[in-house]
């Protein structure tokens, strides 16, 4: 199929072209891989906000109220509720979209929910070329949320430029959570509900943790290649409110500041490099999965190894490096 009469619709700016061709790279790889291919000149434009939190920590009520800031600052914003999880969350997602909608006029907001879709090469890999989509959409602000339980999330915001966690007063699970990794790409650390008791206390554990974890982030040879942006910026902190919006302009100023940082330290280069680098792996793990799993299905080799590998005078390790053999002679 010709997909340039919609490609040419997107990038006029047309919403229902948006939605559509969101669902055709969503549903199939390599259909994205034409769409992707063709439109990605046309991107670099958005400024990628990842937010995260667990539920109930106000992801939604702080987004909606964000979204009306830049909606005043004449923005046009796109916004991705990515939930892995669990399918029962769908309903909740639908929730929250109808609530945000109710706030605004929605010429310049555009929602999407990724739950249950996007299993073809994985999620973070539909995430990056919906974000891709509605950046040549023409939208100057891209909010990825998801719900921070774990790898997937990690995967999914190193397309973020600037990654916020929500955190509210009391408790201290939800710090625990974080430090199960995304902490270490945390830019912006919210402690939403600051009208609550114990929001100073959280940001005090906060300054804490992050003392704590110095030695870690700033150990140059324990830092993952992909959090090599993270090297000198230390994470801000901020208490908010984002039900009546107070200090949501200091957090604001704090998003900017991490955006010159990126900017004027030359980081952007160092986190583009280390986005194309992700998202190329993403693909590779798809390409190269389907590629091995035909081989395993229908192979006289191969079918010759699982025989050995039954009467034991093979291994599965073994067997793997055989097939890694056989892989780089075919290349
Ligand atoms: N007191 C207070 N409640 C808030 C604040 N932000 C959100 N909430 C409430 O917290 C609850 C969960 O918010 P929601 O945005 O649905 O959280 P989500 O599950 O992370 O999307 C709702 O009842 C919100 O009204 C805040 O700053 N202060
Ligand atoms: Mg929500």
């Amino acid at each position: 199929m010709d997909y340039s009469g919609l490609i040419e619709k997107l990038l006029e700016g047309n919403t229902r072209t948006a939605a559509r061709l969101i669902t055709l790279v969503e549903n199939n790889i390599d259909v994205a891989e034409k769409i992707i291919n063709s439109i990605y000149k046309n991107t670099g434009n958005a400024y990628i906000l990842g937010i995260t939190g667990a539920p109930g920590t106000g992801k939604s009520t702080f987004i909606s109220t964000l979204i009306k800031i830049f909606i005043d600052q004449g923005k046009k914003i796109g916004i991705i509720c990515v939930d892995p999880t669990s399918p029962l969350t769908g309903g909740a997602l639908l929730g929250d979209r109808i609530r945000m909608k109710e706030h605004f006029s929605l010429e310049n907001v555009f929602i999407r929910s990724m739950a249950n879709r996007g299993q073809l090469g994985g999620l973070a890999r539909a995430t990056d070329d919906t974000i891709k989509i509605l950046d040549a959409y023409g939208c100057d602000i891209i909010i990825v949320e998801t719900v921070g339980v774990g790898q997937s999330d990690v995967d999914i915001f190193k397309s973020a430029h600037t990654v916020v966690v929500l955190l509210v007063p009391g408790l201290g699970d939800d710090i625990q959570t974080i430090k199960a990794g995304i902490m270490e790409i945390t830019d912006v650390f919210v402690v939403n509900k600051m009208d609550l008791d114990g929001a100073d206390r959280k940001v005090a554990d906060l300054m804490q943790m992050l003392e704590l974890n110095k030695t870690y982030k700033y150990d140059s040879e324990k830092i993952p290649i992909d959090f090599a942006k993270m090297k000198d910026w230390t994470p801000e902190i901020i208490k908010v409110n984002s039900r009546t919006g107070e200090n949501f302009d200091i957090l604001l100023d704090k998003i900017s500041k991490h955006k010159e940082f990126l900017e004027k330290t030359g980081t952007i280069s160092n986190y583009l490099k280390n986005r194309i680098k992700t998202e190329t792996l993403q693909i590779l793990k798809h390409k190269l999965t389907k590629k091995i799993e035909e081989l395993l299905h229908s192979n006289e080799v191969v079918e010759k190894y699982i025989n050995e590998v039954m009467e034991k005078s093979l291994d599965p390790y073994s067997m793997a490096n055989l097939i890694i053999k056989m892989l780089e002679k075919k290349f």
